[in-house]
């Protein structure tokens, strides 16, 4: 196993973990965005299953949140302000009147400390960050610490730890793309995803929750058994259509600890198990994706790259019955979401 850090610039620099099978995972600290994730393919082939810029500098102004670090709270709050304590708090607006992703100055912009280590067991980085009372509208300063860690199993995992001085709001989370095709060869429309969820959020058509938590039986979002991405994509169900053709909900996880979400990719056999202490995640099949972006490997298009965002419900600060995203003064806030990359069986 093997870490190293090398320079983009003065500031940017890029660290590698690389396993004993050759996994290799690179994490900038600008964003502390994964920029890289090298895995075999069923044929031992080594390719990246991630969307990156071409060009690094393409990170400083990325609507899409490429592999970063989402926060201090990621989704969308509504009318960009909420209640705490008696206080009503502003955030700042950058999706029409919605407060999306932490706001122009969220997490996925800071430039983070970085500190390598190696054990016997794994190879890892840890990303610091220190917000301070009031950035972007959120009340306490804020230590935050993203650890990134490989081991010989083929496990990526994160490790999310905060403390905050004052009452806050927090869910973090992290917008990789994954495309288990290798190399962005076809779109993620194939991708069988299994997810145990019984429970989807509706969305108004400003992707809004709606407040009414929907059951999946008979819907395009019932991934109890594996189905493949494409059902939501080809469908003429209003709540993919509002979703630009495609997934951008919360799906309230039945199991929060094993096996959370399972995706396969058939023709290159890679199989990346997601497991997570977060009560939810967002499926997002990229349906904001166009055409424009140079990535390393090709230009952009729709349906480019999926995401699964582990996190709690910005919701819940107007809905009561929603996993909520309250962080009490002094209460550490610590979270993990793990992803096992494997192969199928020959
Ligand atoms: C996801 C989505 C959004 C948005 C963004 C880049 O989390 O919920 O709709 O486009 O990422």
């Amino acid at each position: 196993m093997h870490v190293e850090t090398n320079a983009i610039d003065d500031t940017w620099k890029l660290i590698t973990l690389k396993n004993d099978q050759n996994i290799s995972i690179d994490i900038l600290n600008y964003g502390a965005r994964i920029t890289n994730i090298t895995v075999p393919d069923k044929d031992g082939k080594l390719e990246n299953i991630v969307l990156s810029y071409a060009d690094y500098k393409k990170y400083k102004n990325d609507p899409n949140y490429f592999g970063a670090t989402v926060g201090r709270v990621a989704g969308r709050i509504a009318n960009s302000k909420f209640e705490l304590g008696g206080k009503t708090y502003i955030l700042d607006a950058n999706e029409s009147n919605h407060h999306l992703h932490g706001g122009v100055n969220g997490l996925h912009q800071m430039i983070w400390k970085t500190q390598t280590f190696k054990t016997d067991s794994e190879v890892g980085v840890e990303l610091q960050h220190n917000d301070s009372n009031m950035s972007g509208g959120y009340p306490g300063n804020i230590k935050i610490t993203v650890t990134y860690k490989l081991n010989n199993d083929g496990e990526l995992i994160i490790d999310y730890y905060a403390i905050s001085d004052e009452d806050t709001i927090l869910t973090l989370t992290n917008h990789s793309y994954f495309n288990l095709n290798g190399n962005l060869k076809r779109s993620i429309n194939n991708h069988l995803v299994r997810l145990n969820s019984s429970y989807f959020v509706e969305l108004d058509e400003e992707l809004i929750p709606t407040g009414n938590k929907i059951k999946v039986d008979n819907t395009t979002f019932d991934f109890r058994d594996e189905q493949a991405l494409k059902a939501g994509i080809e469908t003429p169900q209003k709540q993919n259509q509002y979703a630009k053709n495609g997934y951008d909900h919360y799906f309230l996880l039945d199991h929060q600890k094993r096996n959370s979400v399972i995706v396969k990719e058939p023709n290159s056999g890679r199989i990346m198990t997601i497991e997570t202490d977060q009560p939810g995640v967002v499926l997002y099949t990229g349906n904001n994706l166009d055409d424009t972006l140079e990535l390393t490997e090709r230009k952009s298009e729709k349906y480019l790259g999926v995401t699964f965002e582990t996190q709690s419900s910005p919701a819940s600060l107007e809905f009561d019955d929603f996993p909520n995203i309250l962080l009490n003064a002094n209460d550490p806030y610590q979270k993990r979401t793990s992803y096992k990359f494997s192969i199928t069986d020959k």
